[in-house]
């Protein structure tokens, strides 16, 4: 038997790459599942042979019997869940977005202190193999200290297909994916102080942007753009790659299709093949986000054995979560966003 135990709430889509993930994580697995949909339940509950199965979030906690909770629902339920895991002291994973609002997001982080319990969001972007390396080589100092950085995801890719509620909600891209992109601008050049967003949508048959563009005042000096768009057609498809920019005092790093990372320096190029790996169960082109989900979930596992705080903690993703709203009031208003305020 796994040494930790956990339940995971909402089988949906994305929760089934993380149940093959739970398998393969040393260390812990799934004793129990939860959805409000009964097929959805009995699908996941099938395939993955887990036999205690509930469609009342409050039967499971009330009946506990797991170490953590792994909550993989969509946002509306994100604070109730969380607030239900503190009410009884359970470890939460939470998937991103974080929460509805900034304030829903800010209660979490608080009912999860009070309770003295870890809370995760599962923010899997930045622990892409890819983006890991892009770290990495920062922090061997190859280019110097960075000034100037582009962290771009742009597509064509039909993400509305397995995900048909982002056509239905007024926010789109920046909740949804330009969140992971500002999460990596943040990884990779630290924290932000403000910043300047416009959007656009111009697939008219959904509710919310599909085009962002975000600029970035980092409180290191650093300037960069994150850009997002599900409205560019291009000859050969990247999705879901984010491609990387960075310039520095002694050298610059490029993350190009087909994850081949060029590092230029003094010294000369060096290009690396940064390919994420082809887990068992994964497919292509997901693969890059699959391997991303094992490496979070190992890592949940390794902090809450070490008792150590997570890389994307509730505390960390609030900072992230604030360039989200700081981006949508950016956009809507015209003017430049102090993160700082957001955050008080
Ligand atoms: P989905 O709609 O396919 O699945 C959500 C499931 O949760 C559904 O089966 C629904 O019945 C269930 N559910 C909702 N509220 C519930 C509640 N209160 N109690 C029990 N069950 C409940 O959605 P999805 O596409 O799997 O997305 C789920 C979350 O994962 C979203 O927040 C999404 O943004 C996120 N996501 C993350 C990544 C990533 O790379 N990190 C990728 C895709 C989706
Ligand atoms: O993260 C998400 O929820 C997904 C995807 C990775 C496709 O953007 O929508």
């Amino acid at each position: 038997m796994a040494e930790l135990q956990g339940a995971l709430i909402g089988c949906g889509f994305f929760a089934v790459n993380q149940m093959h993930c739970w398998r393969e994580v040393e260390g812990a697995g799934i004793v129990a599942i939860c959805d409000r949909d009964p097929e959805r339940l009995r699908l996941v509950g099938d395939q993955f042979g887990i036999a205690r199965r509930y469609t009342d979030a409050a039967a499971l906690f009330a009946d506990g019997g797991f170490d953590f909770v792994d909550i993989a629902t969509t946002v509306q339920s994100h604070r109730v869940l969380v607030e239900m895991a503190a009410a009884h002291k359970v470890p939460s994973i939470c998937q991103k977005p974080f929460a509805p609002t900034l304030a829903d997001a800010k209660a979490m982080v608080a009912a999860t202190k009070a309770a003295g319990i870890p809370l995760m969001i599962h923010e899997n972007f930045r622990w892409q193999t890819p983006i890991q390396a892009v770290r990495k080589v920062l922090e061997e100092g190859a280019i110097g200290t960075p000034f100037w950085g582009r962290f771009s995801f742009r597509s064509g890719f039909d993400v509305f297909a397995a995900q048909p509620y982002l056509a239905e909600t007024p926010r789109f891209i920046i909740e949804d994916l330009g969140i992971h992109t500002l999460d990596i601008a943040r990884f990779i050049l630290g924290d932000v102080r403000s910043l300047t967003a416009r959007t656009r949508r111009i697939n008219p048959d959904i509710k919310g942007e599909d085009v962002a563009t975000i600029l970035l005042d980092h409180d290191n000096g650093a300037t960069s753009i994150v850009d997002v768009s599900y409205a560019t057609r291009q000859e050969s498809e990247p999705f879901p790659e984010t491609l990387i920019e960075l310039d520095g005092d002694e050298g610059s790093l490029r993350l190009t299709k087909g994850y081949r990372l060029t590092v230029t320096n003094a010294k000369g190029t060096t290009v690396t093949d940064v390919s994420p790996a082809l887990l068992s169960f994964a497919s292509r082109p997901w693969h890059n986000i699959q391997e991303s989900v094992l490496l979070i979930q190992q890592h949940w596992v390794d902090a809450l054995k070490a008792g150590a705080e997570t890389s994307t903690s509730g505390a960390d993703n609030l900072k992230t979560f604030a360039l989200v709203e700081a981006a949508y009031q950016s956009a809507a208003s015209g003017q430049t966003v102090a993160i700082g305020p957001l955050l008080a």
